[in-house]
């Protein structure tokens, strides 16, 4: 699905700002409340999570639908001339979207766009645009809700609440709401419905790089088997290097200047089909995983980064752009060069963001919690229950392939992506678990017209590669590991012992290994002379240790720190109002550790790190 933009063809409206809003009492849809103008409506934000906006818990921890609404109005040669068409960016989890009470399009999945005509619908003069969202996550969706409180399971077993409540499987505050754009664009009746472009490139290491820019795109409309295509590209001086004229075909691409991590170059590629015209930035580079080494441009490149979330203060997951810029800054201060998108798909300003500044980019499907096994395993009547139990177990897999296609769709012209994660520590063990993946990694890598690398981040529990199914699916195997935290803290010796052992068992598979996890819970400004846990001293140690065993193994070719910063997540004996294990506060702030990376990542080359 392309990135709306105001060209000379689209007219585009950006429908941020207060809306009306209800939490549902239960009677919401029953009573008709898409139908008339909320009653008692509170003001709310779009975009942004509602959970942090008002006070009280009942409102923060509202479980089911919350009705959002506004007025919108398209003038009437507009709609005559135009398709016009409603697009959110993300609603979170499961949107009904109604005009004038009429039901438009309903969307399941929190963090990738949809759309829907609103020609039909609209009337002259107001209308009235209701967005009503739920919240709800069980076996059925992505992320996984769990019956019971994760965390709380882990320390004891507390008894299930009575009351209806999410029980996120995954350890991120469950926000919710309107968290991206929603915009109304609009297009000619025929128009430009897709861009895929891909480019080989002839040898990236060459002084005058040629590529041969293969591109499709995509037109929908009445008279789509007759408007004429245009493809031209344009280099950052506004120079034309290229042009093809059919709606399929190649480009040869002479000189050119291949996008790399931290010297970002894009070129634009302009889309004329009949009336309308579209553009996208797009970055050439090649992305390769040969033997150990996982190579950009042809050359060896090592993963310097963190797994990072949406979660700032007070807008939860809502789009914020000036950290989103500032986070950027903090990397590139750092001497980092990547970061993966744990644990849902970014919003496109922050994947159109990492593709202008340089920062290579793991990318990840919505799937966390396809795992039955946290904090001791799923119950059914008394029996334990497998994760893929086909009976009683997770019910994710159509939504699963749905959000693979939609990720792909959306991302896969961003040079800064250069792999998919198919899932963050799922149960990869399991009797089931390379009959549930498989499917999913042969789709990733059908419809991605560049067949990126695919992984699959592997929890600790997972253990080495003769149980692990990542072993045999992943292109680079990606770990989560907590050795001197989960595992053996406050020790650090044993658990070195044990990294090492673990990482000399998947050297045998002869393929790159990253971390994609390891962290230690860091409270900012707990120090001690003599490291504790939880001090910042600690965390600095804990790094230490596990960098030291990484820099031993000429396979590792990443390190990607838990977290960037520190985040919000649902309450437990082990979250301090929140997960601490950020290099960063959540307000950005550096802890210890971040001066200790900052020194680390600037004496570690981008490429070429380990020969
Ligand atoms: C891993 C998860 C991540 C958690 C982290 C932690 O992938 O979402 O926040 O552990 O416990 O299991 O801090």
């Amino acid at each position: 699905m392309l990135y709306p933009v105001l060209t000379e063809s689209r007219l585009l409206s950006d429908l941020s700002g207060v809306w009306s809003f209800r939490l549902d009492n239960g009677k919401g849809f029953e009573e008709g409340w898409e139908k008339a103008p909320l009653a008692d409506a509170m003001t709310m934000p779009v975009p942004a999570s509602y959970n942090d906006l008002k006070e009280g818990t009942s409102f923060r921890d509202h479980y089911g639908w919350a009705f959002y609404q506004r007025t919108i109005s398209v003038p009437a040669y507009v709609r005559e001339r135009q398709r016009v068409v409603l697009r959110c960016d993300a609603v979170t989890h499961h949107a009904r979207v109604f005009l004038n009470g009429k039901l438009l399009t309903e969307h399941f999945g929190g963090f990738l766009p949809f759309e829907a005509e609103l020609n039909e619908a609209l009337r002259d003069g107001d209308n009235l645009l209701t967005i009503a969202v739920d919240n709800v996550i069980d076996y059925t969706t992505l992320p996984v809700g769990g019956e019971k409180p994760m965390m709380a399971m882990n320390i004891g077993g507390a008894a299930p609440e009575p009351k209806k409540q999410n029980n996120p499987n995954f350890d991120f505050f469950n926000y919710c709401g309107i968290t991206r754009p929603v915009r109304i664009y609009t297009t000619p009746r025929t128009y430009i419905a897709d861009v895929s472009l891909r480019a080989d490139v002839e040898d990236p290491l060459a002084d005058k790089v040629r590529a041969a820019l293969h591109y499709r795109i995509e037109v929908q409309g009445p008279k789509s088997g007759v408007t004429p295509v245009k493809v031209e590209i344009f280099d950052k001086a506004g120079i034309k290097v290229g042009e093809g004229n059919s709606a399929e075909g190649t480009i040869q691409l002479e000189n050119v200047t291949l996008w790399q991590p931290l010297h970002s170059y894009l070129y634009t590629v302009k889309v004329r089909a009949g009336e309308d015209v579209y553009e996208l930035p797009y970055g050439i580079r090649t992305v390769k995983v040969e033997g150990k080494k996982f190579l950009i441009n042809g050359k060896p490149f090592y993963f310097k980064g963190y797994g990072k979330h949406e979660d700032t203060f007070p807008g939860g997951r809502g789009l914020n752009l000036p950290m989103n810029v500032k986070d950027i800054s903090l990397i590139k201060w750092q001497g980092g060069n990547s970061f993966r998108c744990s644990h849902y798909p970014y919003a496109e300003e922050m994947m159109r963001l990492a593709d202008e500044e340089g920062i290579v980019v793991i990318d990840e499907t919505t799937a966390v919690g396809v795992n039955f096994e946290f904090g001791g395993g799923a119950n059914f009547n008394g029996q334990k229950v497998t994760t893929f139990d086909p009976e009683h177990g997770v019910k994710t897999f159509r939504h699963h392939l749905d959000v693979v296609r939609d990720l792909v769709s959306r991302d896969k012209n961003y040079a800064c992506v250069v792999m998919w994660n198919i899932a963050n520590e799922p149960d990869s063990w399991s009797e089931g678990a390379y009959e549930y993946f498989k499917p999913l990694y042969d789709l990733a890598k059908e419809l991605d017209p560049e067949k990126r690398p695919c992984t699959l981040t592997s929890v600790q529990m997972a253990g080495g590669p003769d149980r692990d199914i990542s072993a045999k699916l992943s292109d680079v195997i990606c770990l989560n590991r907590y050795y001197g935290w989960y595992v053996g803290a406050p020790d650090l010796e044993g658990p070195e012992r044990m990294l090492r052992a673990e990482l000399k068992e998947w050297e045998k598979l002869g393929k790159p290994l990253m971390f994609t996890e390891y962290g230690a819970d860091t409270v900012m400004g707990m120090h001690d002379t003599t490291p504790v846990m939880y001090t910042e001293e600690y965390q600095v140690d804990y790094y230490e240790m596990n960098n030291k065993v990484f820099d031993e193994f000429d396979f590792v070719v990443g390190e990607h720190v838990w977290n960037f910063a520190d985040f919000a997540t649902s309450q437990s004996l082990v979250r301090i109002q929140g997960n601490k294990k950020g290099l960063f506060t959540r307000d950005r702030k550096p802890k210890l550790a971040a001066h200790y990376f900052r020194r680390r990542w600037n004496s570690i080359p981008d490429f070429g790190y380990k020969g």
